[in-house]
């Protein structure tokens, strides 16, 4: 992601977030760490809304972002994961706004997700401005102290990030933070090849700790879900599954 052309872009340079932000036009944030510890059921269900990847092409691209947030608030998630990233995902921050606007007035509300490569202070300011509750940071795509920084950048923000890793390496640099949620994705980010057992294979790492494990990327159904909740797994992120599901609704209940 070209950090520097989406600077570019008019309204949206980081003098103008900055603006936006100091004119309190920012919509009320709530804990996405508390959302997820008030599910009633468990694990939690982060729900995503993703129009196409790059491992699988097109998935939904039609997709009413307003609608299909409606569908995950009403069937029960506690989140809801926008991908923002343009080229390869088709996302966009509108997408996350109306997913926003659509939920909005719900009690207890799902938190909202900006999915994106994040690389800049700025791209946290312009999530919170288009009603992000909170942020995604990959390990893999930051080094050490430029992750450090963003981290402590989003908390000084009011929203405590999703960390995610791959492999126990960049699980020791996760663990540094002292972080409340760590997402171990099951995809990997070179080929795309998805290992279910990753998720498995790292939550040793994080027993006892008191931080909600997230088990994210292709997750299919229930089966999925139970093993993962019995390896201590607190929150589950399901992107295509679910978008390609003809009843969302009875297929979360399931
Ligand atoms: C969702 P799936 O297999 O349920 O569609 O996966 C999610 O985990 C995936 O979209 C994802 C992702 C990411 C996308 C995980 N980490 C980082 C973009 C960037």
């Amino acid at each position: 992601k070209d950090v520097e052309q989406a600077k570019q872009t008019p309204g949206t340079t980081p003098e103008d977030i900055k603006t936006l932000l100091s004119m309190n036009l920012s919509p009320p944030l709530i804990s996405f760490v508390d959302r997820m510890k008030n599910a009633e059921k468990k694990p939690a269900l982060m729900a995503e809304i993703k129009r196409a990847s790059p491992s699988k092409g097109p998935i939904a691209l039609s997709t009413n972002a307003a609608q299909q947030a409606l569908t995950y608030a009403l069937s029960g998630a506690s989140v809801i994961s926008v991908l923002t990233e343009p080229t390869w995902f088709k996302g966009s921050l509108l997408d996350m706004r109306l997913a926003r606007q659509a939920i909005d007035a719900l009690p207890n509300r799902p938190a909202i997700l900006r999915k994106d490569f994040v690389l800049d202070e700025y791209q946290i300011d312009e999530a919170r401005l288009h009603g992000a509750d909170t942020v995604l940071l990959i390990v893999a795509c930051l080094t050490e102290p430029r992750l450090r920084a963003l981290y402590d950048y989003a908390v000084s923000r009011g929203m405590e990030p999703l960390v995610e890793v791959n492999n126990a390496t960049e699980m020791e640099t996760a663990l540094k933070l002292d972080p409340k949620v760590i997402g171990v994705n099951n995809r990997n980010l070179h080929d795309f090849q998805v290992d279910m057992e990753n998720t498995s294979r790292l939550a040793e790492m994080v027993k006892e700790k008191g931080i909600i494990l997230c088990a994210l990327s292709g997750i299919k159904d229930a089966n999925d879900v139970n093993t993962y909740v019995q390896q201590g797994v607190g929150a589950v992120l399901v992107g295509e599954a679910l978008m390609r599901a003809t009843d969302t609704r009875a297929f979360i209940r399931n």
